[in-house]
């Protein structure tokens, strides 16, 4: 069998799962008997059973008809099998039991528990490994779950919304809405992507927001981190069906730091200008998205930035760029 084609196959259809698996990685597997597939198998939510232990409990239907042995069959997964024994046990362990002789391994898993741990379980057992193959799509696929491991620290992505002449909101504390509805629910989008959700007493306090992913499809919702020396309403929107972590401090690089132990592999920070300033005069953002409404604020708007091309002065490079109804939204990467 063509092993790219199969690499794609599984690469594409484990992508289906991303909103439920986060923050684990995706991950597919398929094993198959010369011309043969026998069985595939995905990681499909967090905390379920690895890829490889479904694909191998698939296989197990068709033993003694469409093969005799484990040994005869060919495993080939995206991400190196785990070696640790986490909510799961270590599907390095369960492939050697089972009997394989043969594994193609698309990427090495960057995560410290496992880092080639699990390829050495499987060459200490005499199987056969190959390593390598499209990483740079399985590296794409878990951009957060990659960057996180390979840095020691989570990526972290500040989302605004902008009038045309650069502010955020009138001055009078009330919530404005700037941006159309259309990417208001763009924004649903991007909620679902991430791991943790940040924001300020300051957002908290004047707009109520609920800061969950309301999307039609099932998705793991954000764990929410508050940032704030004031007192706050414990029955505010934000705190509903939610794991909240709160910081008192304000040193935003100790904040990051403390979740470089967690699973947490990216945050998306939706504050006001304070805060959102605050995060990029301190260089640990990632990705910068502006969504800019036809609507100008005037004088009574307060500004999202102090100086002239701040998104450019911080280090960024436009992404990319398009339509949303009437508003434009840009995408910025930290130039590393
Ligand atoms: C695999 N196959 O399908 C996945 C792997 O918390 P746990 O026990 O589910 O372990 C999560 C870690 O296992 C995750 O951070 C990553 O290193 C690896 N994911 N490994 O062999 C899979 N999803
Ligand atoms: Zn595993």
């Amino acid at each position: 069998m063509n092993y790219e084609d199969l690499m794609l196959r599984v690469i594409k259809k484990a992508g289906q799962f991303k909103y439920t698996t986060k923050p684990n990685p995706v991950v597919g597997a398929i094993i198959f008997k010369e011309n043969e597939v026998i069985s595939e198998g995905y990681h499909e939510m967090y905390g379920g059973n690895h890829a490889e232990i479904n694909a191998i409990e698939e296989a197990q239907k068709h033993h003694g008809k469409k093969f005799q042995d484990f040994s005869e069959l060919t495993l080939l997964c995206t991400l190196e099998p785990c070696s640790h024994v986490g909510k799961t046990g270590s599907c390095a362990e369960f492939i050697v039991q089972a009997g394989f002789k043969k594994i193609i391994i698309g990427a090495i898993d960057p995560n410290p528990k496992v880092l080639g741990r699990g390829i050495k379980i499987l060459k200490d057992n005499k199987v056969d490994v190959e390593i390598g193959l499209y990483e740079d799509l399985i590296e794409k696929q878990n951009k957060f779950f990659f960057y996180k491991h390979k840095n020691n620290k989570p990526y972290i992505t500040v989302k605004i919304a902008s009038s045309l002449d650069g502010k955020s909101h009138y001055n009078n504390n009330k919530k404005t809405f700037i941006t159309s509805e259309s990417s208001r629910n763009d924004v649903q989008l991007i909620r679902a992507k991430y791991d943790a959700i940040l924001t300020g007493g300051n957002t908290l306090r004047n707009d109520n927001p609920k800061m969950n992913a309301r999307v039609n499809f099932s998705v793991n919702q954000a764990k929410k981190i508050l940032l704030t020396q004031k007192p706050f309403d414990k029955n505010l929107n934000f705190f509903k069906n939610a794991s909240v972590d709160i910081f008192k401090i304000t040193n935003l690089n100790k904040i990051i730091n403390s979740y470089q132990k967690s699973e947490i592999c990216s945050i998306l920070v939706e504050s006001g200008p304070k805060l959102v300033n605050a995060f990029l005069n301190e260089g640990i953002v990632n990705e910068l998205i502006i969504y800019t409404s036809e609507k100008e604020l005037g004088k009574k708007g307060i500004n999202w930035f102090d100086k002239d091309n701040a998104v450019e002065s911080y280090g960024f490079k436009l992404e990319s760029t398009c339509k949303i109804d009437t508003d434009t939204k840009e995408i910025f990467i930290k130039d590393e």
